[in-house]
């Protein structure tokens, strides 16, 4: 295989051939063009954004903060990039976080590899030379013999169709597009739609600055403290005398993959729940919450204590009963869409500039000139802030035209629903992989660890290839459909489907209600067990006779 292909300032990318084409510059993509890269492969890397960082460079909405502690949202594969690199709270901000992402480029000496600024429009496999064909929104076209989709699972802003909204004189945001200046919302009078993880975070910090905040809430979440604060000494050292358990954990883990702060096997009687949950509300952070007990997420009983908790802690925060009431998740269970970790949300709703409105009682009927108009009111807004989230999971890979096999587009192969054997690698699409795909843990738990694990699968599967002169590697279909039988079936014994969530894609009108994230346990063991089986359920095609002779 070729040598490195380092990318010139400015130069086309017409005509470069390359082992490797990784799109997508955040932690999973940066990650792919180092490992690829090490392994002796030639990589480029594709990126729509002019810097690195992916998801953590376009969400910088004030208060955009992650809710997985930073000791564990990192690198865990570079014991030097771990000492090289001091988190200083237990919950990064995203200024941070897309800090960590720069210094890792530069560290690892990436950026050479990256075209920023340009867009995957199409990749297209070349079935006679056993070659993708990627084609960029600049006019660039390379070829690759393997294509990396590292274009992360919320990466494409979901912005609702609300009539009149093309009116709207004020500004208008998007949580997920925030601009690179300043935006000062001071002496203003802003609209925030969605009470999402975007929407609980920014919320306080528009209201700190906001003449006035209106909140214009469909579906109201689960939210607990983050207890953000400093990291203290402490708390380096004792994350480092436990790293090497934390890594042996990652081995093993279902999702969640920060380990549990407590895990019982029994379920306690409701008044120790209570207790229990207390507690962890007093700490802070999700994943306490998520683990609390082996079946919260499961059975409905066990569910409904920790629901009802976090209804009570809502009523004892905010002062209007009417507003704790609208504020309180009912009819779906706790924990199944993402856990809110939040600072200061419910209080917020204490300040005198801030309006809850239901829109369940009242609907946004149409956005105006100057105003939005529900069923039953009109707000007259000088800003309006979108926090209304992805489209989740296979957005980005279906914003690509991918044509596989017979010139089979993706988005026909899923019309239905993301079929992928893994999560990593779809039947009719040749020597494609996809990093945090559907049908993987993807988006549950810690995605930094959840891309690395990909990223090393795929350099253990290419290396095996060169190994054994293989040019193609495909899933067969029926261990493609059996993969994604297993991944519903284990959904369904969950709490999860009960819920409206985007992990079932049901924020976008039109997309199949299908579970996409992979939650049961052992998926790496799985994986290896697939591995070691001389790679189960997949189909390599034979080396061809050109690349042989190219090899050696
Ligand atoms: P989410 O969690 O998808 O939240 C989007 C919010 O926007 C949610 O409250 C939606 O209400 C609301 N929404 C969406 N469309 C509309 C319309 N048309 N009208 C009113 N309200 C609407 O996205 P986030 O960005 O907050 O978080 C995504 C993930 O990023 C998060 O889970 C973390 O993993 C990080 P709905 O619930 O659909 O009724």
């Amino acid at each position: 295989m070729a040598a490195s292909v380092e990318k010139q300032a400015g130069a086309s990318e017409t005509g470069v051939e390359c082992d490797v084409v990784v799109v997508g510059a955040g932690f999973g993509g940066l990650y792919a063009l180092h490992k690829l890269r090490e392994i002796g492969l030639s990589v480029r890397g594709l990126e729509a954004a002019p810097d690195v960082g992916g998801t953590w460079y376009w969400n910088r909405y004030p208060g955009a903060r992650c809710d997985v502690p930073s000791l564990f949202y990192s690198y865990s594969w570079s014991p030097e990039l771990r000492r090289e690199w001091r988190w200083t709270n237990r919950y990064a901000g995203q200024e941070e976080i897309l800090n960590y992402a720069r210094f890792a480029a530069d560290r690892l000496d990436l950026r050479k590899l990256i075209q920023f600024d340009t867009k995957v429009a199409r990749a297209t496999f070349d079935e006679k030379n056993e070659r993708w064909i990627v084609e960029t929104d600049r006019g660039g076209r390379l070829g690759a013999r393997f294509v990396v989709m590292a274009t992360g699972g919320l990466s494409v802003p979901n912005t609702p169709d609300i009539p009149g909204v093309a009116d709207f004189e004020g500004a208008i945001y998007h949580t997920a597009r925030w601009p690179q200046e300043p935006v000062s919302f001071e002496g203003k009078r802003i609209g925030i739609i969605g009470t999402g993880s975007s929407g609980i975070q920014a919320i306080p910090m528009i209201a700190q600055a906001a003449k006035q905040l209106v909140v214009f809430q469909r579906t109201p979440n689960f939210s607990v403290p983050a207890r953000n604060r400093p990291l203290t000494d402490e708390d380096h050292e004792s994350f480092d005398a436990g790293l090497d358990a934390y890594l042996a954990s990652l081995e093993q883990s279902d999702f969640g993959r920060v380990p549990p702060t407590a895990f019982t096997a029994d379920v306690p009687p409701r008044d120790a729940q209570w207790k229990h949950y207390e507690k962890l509300w007093q700490e802070g952070g999700s994943g306490g919450f998520l683990k609390a007990f082996p079946n919260i997420l499961v059975h409905p009983g066990v569910n409904e204590v920790a629901a009802d908790f976090v209804r009570q802690k809502i009523r004892e925060t905010v002062k209007d009963p009417k507003t704790a009431a609208a504020l309180s998740p009912e009819g779906y269970p706790f924990g199944v869409k993402r856990l809110c970790v939040d600072t200061d949300y419910f209080d917020t709703y204490n300040r005198p500039n801030v309006e809850l409105v239901n829109l369940r009682d009242e609907p946004i009927e149409k956005i105006s000139v100057h105003a939005v108009d529900t069923a039953a009111r009109h707000f007259e807004l000088d800003a309006l802030v979108f926090a209304t989230g992805f489209d989740a999971v296979t957005g980005a890979l279906l914003a690509v035209d991918i044509r596989g096999r017979d010139g089979a587009t993706l988005k026909d192969a899923w019309s239905e629903g993301p079929q992928t054997y893994l999560g990593l690698t779809v039947a009719g699409f040749p020597n494609l992989f996809t990093i945090t795909g559907p049908g993987s843990p993807s988006v549950i738990g810690n995605v930094i660890t959840n891309c690395e694990y990909h990223v090393d699968w795929i350099a253990e599967c290419v290396t095996h290839m060169r190994r054994y002169g293989l040019a193609t590697i495909e899933p067969d279909e029926e261990a493609q459909v059996a993969w994604g039988r297993h991944v519903a079936e284990v959904a369904d014994r969950t709490l999860f489907p009960k819920a409206n969530s985007w992990y079932l894609g049901v924020n976008i009108p039109g997309k199949p209600r299908v579970f996409m994230p992979y939650i049961g346990e052992g998926y790496r063991t799985t994986c290896k067990e697939i591995v070691a089986d001389n790679y189960r359920g997949f189909t390599f095609g034979e080396a061809a006779v050109r690349e042989q002779a190219a090899a050696e």
